[in-house]
């Protein structure tokens, strides 16, 4: 891990072709978006956010995975590993694309941390809307992820918040649990995704900061 961050999280981003994967990150990115060019295989951006949280700024780099449709041999399963955010998105205007959220559900649920962040995204692009804001609601309060929907106006802005969204829920609920275990922490060599050494080093750097 990269000294300068206190975390790097994997955020990956699922959804059938032309769910709007792409274009979300180039906006972010604010790269210009002409024309439909399907991801092959992965492609890899980051992002970085500061999250405060106990005292304490985390510094932490989002390592997002653009997932195309020709996976190059690659499974969903090896994409998924070490994930601890996903986005999912649903083209409104394909229920196709919605159907499909289910089945990347149980995937996650098998593949990946129990704990993992998950956000349903509805991208409405055109006037022919046929998955309507109700179904999409309820669809994430029944399996318990966060939802959020975007369309035309979406700037660099809402998707940076988006993210930075993600990203506190996954640090938030790792500093809470790293506090929980930390008896625990004591007596194991290695956690899924921080070395012991790490987070014994942050533990004790949280300790000192509550002390003061
Ligand atoms: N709301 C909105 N969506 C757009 C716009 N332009 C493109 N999109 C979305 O982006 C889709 C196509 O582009 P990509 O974002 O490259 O699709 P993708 O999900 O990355 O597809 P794959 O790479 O093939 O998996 C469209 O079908 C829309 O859903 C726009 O101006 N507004
Ligand atoms: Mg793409």
């Amino acid at each position: 891990m990269n000294d300068q961050y206190d975390y790097v999280l994997k955020v990956v981003m699922l959804g059938t072709q032309k769910t709007g994967k792409t274009y979300f990150l180039n906006k972010l990115k604010q790269k210009q978006y002409n024309e439909y060019i399907a991801t092959l295989g992965l492609d890899m951006i980051f992002q970085n956010y500061n999250i405060d949280h106990l005292n304490k700024t985390s510094c932490t780099r989002l390592q997002i995975w653009d997932n195309g449709q020709q996976p190059l041999q690659m499974s969903l399963n090896s994409i998924l590993g070490g994930s601890m955010g996903i986005c999912i998105f649903c083209n409104t205007n394909d229920k196709s694309s919605f159907d499909q959220c289910g089945i990347y559900l149980k995937q996650i649920r098998d593949s990946c941390r129990k704990d993992v962040i998950i956000m349903l995204i509805g991208n409405t692009y055109s006037n022919e809307r046929i998955v309507q804001t109700d179904e999409l609601v309820q669809f994430s309060q029944h399996h318990n992820i966060l939802y959020t929907e975007i369309n035309d106006e979406l700037n660099s802005t809402d998707c940076y918040s988006i993210l930075h969204k993600i990203a506190s829920f996954v640090v938030i609920k790792q500093n809470q649990w790293l506090e929980k275990e930390k008896d625990l922490l004591n007596q194991q060599k290695e956690i899924p995704w921080m070395t012991y050494e790490e987070a014994q080093k942050m533990i004790n750097a949280q300790k000192k900061k509550l002390k003061k």
